[in-house]
């Protein structure tokens, strides 16, 4: 494995690094508290090409790869992880659709703008019974000659709140199981969408979240995305995907609370001497460094194979549950670390332990990356 980044590779980090510090940092606290979605910090991620890193220039991107997505996800969600939760779901789970399954006239009419920032997108698989279950859907598309008319409820909806387009999976026929689900660009200025209330959340709660209801929502046959029936085969390879940036935005989480432990270690006193002295915390630190550092060479691994063309859904559910599992245990220690401090608002790390959280959750629990994993290793996928 060669992880020595190119220049491009250390232009994109650099510059998703210099856009957290100046632009992110001052208010990421502030609309973590109030839950504010960042519509005009988004844009700016936008005009910077962060918003269709993967995607071709020809098609409104920045043209760039997978190394290049996880590096600028990781600088991103180092200072805001709620910045990085809807950078994610516009670049894997809408983008990365669009290009991989989209007809020339669906990308030059959705994916153009949605690439570039103009548009912002959500994903709509999960429903309220079904989560890890996703072949069991409800909601249904129902064919009447030129258009499908759709029915029913999807369910936590990253971005769902503001979104422009919306890439939904829902059932074509319901007797066919996960094989009667098909693929839907949404248009959501149009009638018939309903977006529920805001989800309150735990953590990355500048990153809104909420349910769409359909009544009677009616599109044309030509926003169908993929043929009839590859609904679930889409959905889980934008999901295969996705789950490397998740994995980047748990490194970040991380890095972000062991470079505060680090720094705190190094000035706060206890017992006459600072409290890097003692052992207890040196070996907190020591394995926050080699967790993170095993978890980077499984991200970055993950996206080198997908860059390369090779198979990655392994790799990406082992990065995505090592990296989240790792952000759980950093930010966990960055609190005992910091003591009484760590527990409080007055410092960002309680939020990296709040954001960490998710990462464990969306996009395939640690139990489904697991079952994946397994998968893959018996030779049952
Ligand atoms: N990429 C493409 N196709 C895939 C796939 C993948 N990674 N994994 C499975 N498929 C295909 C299978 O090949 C199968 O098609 P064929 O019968 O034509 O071969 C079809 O999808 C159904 O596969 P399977 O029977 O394995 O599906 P299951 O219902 O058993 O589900 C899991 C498999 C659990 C892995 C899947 O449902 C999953 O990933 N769930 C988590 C969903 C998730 O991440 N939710 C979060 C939503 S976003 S916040």
């Amino acid at each position: 494995m060669d992880f020595e980044l190119t220049e491009t590779q250390q232009q994109i980090r650099d510059l998703a690094r210099e856009f957290a510090l100046r632009e992110l940092a001052p208010i990421a606290s502030q609309i973590d508290e109030t839950g504010e979605f960042p519509i005009e910090t988004v844009k700016k991620m936008g005009a910077l090409g962060l918003m269709g890193i993967e995607v071709p220039e020809a098609y409104g991107g920045a043209g760039l790869d997978t190394l290049c997505y996880v590096l600028a996800m990781e600088e991103i969600c180092k200072v805001s992880a709620a910045h990085g939760t809807i950078m994610s779901v516009n670049n894997s789970l809408v983008c990365l659709g669009l290009k991989l399954f989209g007809s020339e006239t669906q990308k030059r009419e959705f994916l153009v703008p949605l690439a570039g920032g103009q548009k912002l997108g959500a994903f709509a698989l999960t429903e309220p019974q079904s989560g890890s279950d996703a072949g069991n859907m409800q909601t249904t598309a129902v064919r009447d000659n030129g258009d499908y008319r759709i029915n029913g409820r999807k369910s936590w909806v990253s971005s769902g709140p503001y979104a422009d387009l919306v890439l939904l999976v829902c059932a074509t026929d319901r007797s066919q199981g996960s094989k009667g689900t098909s693929a839907f660009i949404i248009d959501t200025s149009r009638p018939g969408l309903i977006r529920g209330k805001i989800e309150p959340k735990l953590g990355i709660r500048a990153s809104a979240t909420c349910e769409l209801l359909f009544e009677n929502y009616t599109l044309p046959v030509g926003q169908r995305l993929g043929e009839e029936g590859m609904g679930f085969k889409i959905a889980l390879t934008i999901l295969d995907a996705g789950r490397i940036g998740i994995a980047a935005q748990a490194l970040g989480i991380a890095q972000a609370a062991y470079e505060a432990s680090v720094a705190y270690a190094r000035q706060r006193e206890a017992f006459g001497s600072k409290i890097a002295e003692f052992q207890a915390i040196q070996w907190i630190i020591a394995d926050m460094a080699t967790r993170i550092e095993a978890a980077r060479l499984l991200v970055y691994n993950a996206a080198l194979k997908k860059a390369r063309g090779d198979r990655y859904g392994q790799e990406a559910s082992m990065a995505k549950v090592f990296a989240a599992e790792t952000a759980m245990w950093v930010t966990t220690k960055a609190i005992q670390v910091h003591g009484g401090i760590g527990y409080s608002k007055e410092l960002p790390i309680e939020r990296y332990f709040r954001d960490a959280k998710i990462t464990e959750i969306y996009e395939g629990t640690s139990e489904i990356q697991r079952t994946v994993i397994a998968r893959h290793l018996l030779g049952q996928r």
